[in-house]
């Protein structure tokens, strides 16, 4: 199949909201500084949901000078950023990785080289995203897929919700060929999140009183990765009370259904916590909770981390007053690993079963099932569905 164009089968999102269609998807060769993987499992995110739902609200004032689209939200696309698979063939001058090598495509790439790679104080990094966030490929400005010649935009670097995929060399990270494929493709995405946004991002020291809001797969795995860093008291949030029997099992210790207070939640929180908490995350993508979650931190110190993507359009709000006194608003991208580097050191941490992957995957459907497992996850029924390529 090298230099070869291959069919095989994809989910193609021909539209905002509208089910994916299983299509034979044409899968041009890897240009220079690529690599074409057989993908064998991918996992879906909410990211994936809410890209797939994304709506258009333009804005233009002296402040906002670009539409408030998400500018990665084009369609017709492949979506899928969670995934574990095996390199097939690779194009000029890609050293790095070969064929048969066992991968983990990252949305957020690592070159090394870049201003962002070298300037230690992050893990995004520069070299493909101008590509990367509008659904194309760097070397021609153009798509590797094709159904019946129309070409078929790319999704965060990796669109893994076709059999095959085309990725930068610099968003592939080669992990232990031992690692079970179904499992690990989990640390493509969501886990790792939770855990760096803790680890990375926060830096939770021990002792400290953490609020966690929403309790999906990110969620759960602040709460891991809080429980890991010591934290005392590790509060859940969610509407959800399913979600608390599951939630200790990651290490949370209370929990807190805005449902059951008539106070905002923020007022809640501040008085379970004499003032505040250290740390909060806001895992669900919602900006009235973004608020809340900031505005539950303790004065004088407490930290709120966004995590959550919000709906194409969404803005948030605070008073100015909120940080002038002291709270500090951060936000996560993958939560701070470092993809190339760290993601092989997180392959090896479940491999020595130091952090949990097996746990979160509630679901396994097959990729014909994949809009089955986008209502499960929309039911909420569901943390993890990995799909079977
Ligand atoms: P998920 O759908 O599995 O979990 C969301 C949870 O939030 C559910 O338990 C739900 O019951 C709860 N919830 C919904 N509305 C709520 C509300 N108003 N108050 C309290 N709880 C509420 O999602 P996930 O896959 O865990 O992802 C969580 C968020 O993180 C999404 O927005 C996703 O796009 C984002 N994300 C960001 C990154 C990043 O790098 N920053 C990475 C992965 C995911
Ligand atoms: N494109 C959207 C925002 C999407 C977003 O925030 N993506 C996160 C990853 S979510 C993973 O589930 C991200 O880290 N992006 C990295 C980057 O470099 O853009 C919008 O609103 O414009
Ligand atoms: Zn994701
Ligand atoms: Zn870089």
């Amino acid at each position: 199949t090298q230099g070869q164009v291959i069919t095989c089968k994809a989910a193609v999102a021909w539209e905002p909201n509208k089910p994916l269609v299983i299509e034979d998807v044409q899968v041009a060769p890897p240009q220079a500084g690529e690599v074409r993987i057989k993908i064998l499992f991918t996992a879906l995110c909410h990211t994936d949901a809410y890209t797939w739902g994304g709506k258009i609200i333009c804005r233009n004032t002296a402040y906002t000078l670009f539409t408030l689209q998400d500018p990665e939200g084009l369609f017709p696309c492949i979506l899928g950023h969670e995934a574990a698979g095996i390199v097939e063939s690779v194009g000029e001058g890609v050293t790095d990785v070969q064929p048969g090598d066992h991968v983990i495509p990252c949305y957020q790439a690592e070159c090394g080289e870049c201003k962002f790679c070298k300037s230690g104080k992050t893990n995004l990094c520069g070299k493909i995203r101008a590509a990367t966030g509008v659904g194309i490929m760097m070397n021609d400005r153009k798509s590797r897929f094709s159904v019946n010649g129309k070409p078929i935009y790319h999704f965060m670097g990796t669109s893994t919700f076709s059999q095959y995929t085309v990725v930068h060399d610099v968003s592939v990270a080669k992990i232990d060929p031992k690692a079970p494929l179904d499992k690990v493709c989990l640390l493509g995405c969501g886990v790792p999140t939770g855990l760096g946004a803790v680890w990375n991002t926060a830096k939770v020291e021990p002792g400290s009183i953490v609020a966690i809001f929403g309790l999906g797969t990110v969620g759960l795995a602040v709460a891991e990765g809080a429980k890991a860093a010591g934290a005392s008291r590790i509060i859940g949030v969610d509407l959800d009370s399913k979600k608390f029997d599951v939630a200790k099992n990651f290490g949370a210790t209370e929990f807190v259904n805005p449902k059951d207070h008539d106070k905002p939640i923020q007022q809640v929180l501040v008085d379970l916590t004499d003032g505040g908490v250290d740390y909060s995350f806001e895992c669900i993508g919602n900006v009235s909770v973004m608020r809340a979650a900031l505005e539950c931190c303790h004065k004088g110190w407490g930290t709120s981390v966004i995590v959550g993507v919000a709906a194409s359009g969404q803005e948030i709000s605070t008073r100015p007053f909120q940080l002038v006194t002291g709270r500090v608003w951060k936000g996560t991208a993958f939560g701070g690993f470092k993809s190339r580097s760290q993601v092989p050191w997180l392959v090896d941490k479940y491999m020595k079963k130091e952090i949990k992957v097996d746990e979160y995957i509630t679901h396994n459907l097959t990729l014909g099932e994949i809009n089955k497992a986008f209502d499960l996850m929309h039911e909420g029924r569901c943390l993890r569905c990995v799909l079977a390529m």
